[in-house]
């Protein structure tokens, strides 16, 4: 189906959806990616299941940002049938005692392996699907060492400074101060987000002898012409802020002034498992909105007070 763009959002030409597709899944099309290494830190996740099955268990929800971060790793390594995908009420729900024995945390995404390793936080998660399956679909780690810290920076700018002060956006009750406070922080690290996908864009204009080197049309990914880790841990989180901040909190639009986000967020939208992940997320934030939850948690409360700052 395809995905109706909303209005500010437009894009400029049909022909850049064929360059988008044009970079689809063809596992030829990956030759430029490298393996990575084993993540030290899946040596730090813990055994404590011994639940029989015989394909990895994915517990999480369609809205979940930091599960849909794994999903589209999964969409894009077409490996869907590989995995299995559970929401966590099936055991008892995120703060149950069963799933709080699989992850002391009581968060998705969490992955659990056949053999009864529970492996929790969507980047370790990720990190694991990568190099367990490297040889399955397209290798999604940008080659160019420079490239590579450029998204190693981009996800670990969205993990530590975004997704702790996300819930400002929808969840509360909450300190209105602080909830004005984190939304600034939202402000800040979109202007650092924007300055990753520069570096990474000046990177390749000025390496043209790099793997990655991609002249005119650059991107659209954030680390060039194909998809990466970063653009699945981002682009999630994104499609929260494009639906929420300009419908609750009143801002104009979220890319102004951020022209690379918003070529880079288009992209996204046009790929075939990019725009699976959007329509996913925003059906679970339609819901959401149906089921009043803005008024709920205090933010259509909050935003009329007009000693703080909602509209950036
Ligand atoms: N750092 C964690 C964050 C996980 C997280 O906050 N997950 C949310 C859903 S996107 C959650 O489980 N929220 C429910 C709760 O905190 O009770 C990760 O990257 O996996």
């Amino acid at each position: 189906m395809p995905y109706a763009m909303p209005s500010q959002h437009a894009i400029s030409a049909n022909a850049f959806h064929a360059d988008v597709r044009a970079f689809r899944r063809s596992p030829s099309a990956f030759r430029g990616f490298v393996h990575s290494r084993k993540s030290a830190s899946l040596r730090n996740a813990r055994v404590v299941s011994t639940r029989a099955s015989t394909t990895p268990t994915l517990y999480d929800v369609p809205v979940s940002n930091n599960g849909a971060r794994v999903r589209l790793l999964l969409y894009w390594k077409g490996m869907e049938s590989q995995i299995s995908i559970k929401n966590p009420s099936e055991i008892g729900g995120l703060k149950s005692e069963e799933y709080l024995s699989l992850n002391p945390q009581g968060k998705m995404p969490l992955m659990v392996l056949p053999d009864g390793l529970a492996i929790p936080e969507s980047e370790v998660i990720s990190q694991y699907v990568l190099d367990e399956y490297s040889d399955v679909g397209p290798l999604l780690i940008p080659s160019d060492a420079k490239q590579r810290a450029l998204a190693t920076l981009a996800t670990r700018i969205h993990d530590i400074y975004i997704v702790p002060i996300q819930g400002c956006m929808y969840r509360g009750p909450m300190d209105i101060a602080k909830r004005a406070e984190d939304l600034s922080q939202i402000y800040k690290q979109l202007d650092a987000v924007e300055k990753i996908l520069q570096d990474a864009k000046q990177l390749r204009v000025n390496t043209p002898s790099s793997e990655d080197y991609d002249p005119i049309p650059d991107g659209p990914f954030i680390c060039g012409q194909e998809p990466c880790f970063a653009d699945a841990g981002l682009f999630p989180t994104w499609v929260f802020f494009e639906r929420i901040l300009p419908r609750y909190f009143g801002w104009k639009d979220v890319f102004s002034g951020r022209p690379l986000t918003q070529t880079w967020f288009e992209a996204m939208c046009a790929d075939t498992c990019g725009e699976r992940i959007l329509l996913e997320i925003r059906k679970g934030l339609d819901d959401w909105h149906e089921n009043g939850r803005w008024d709920t948690t205090g933010v259509n409360d909050a935003v009329k007070d007009g000693n703080y700052t909602w509209k950036y």
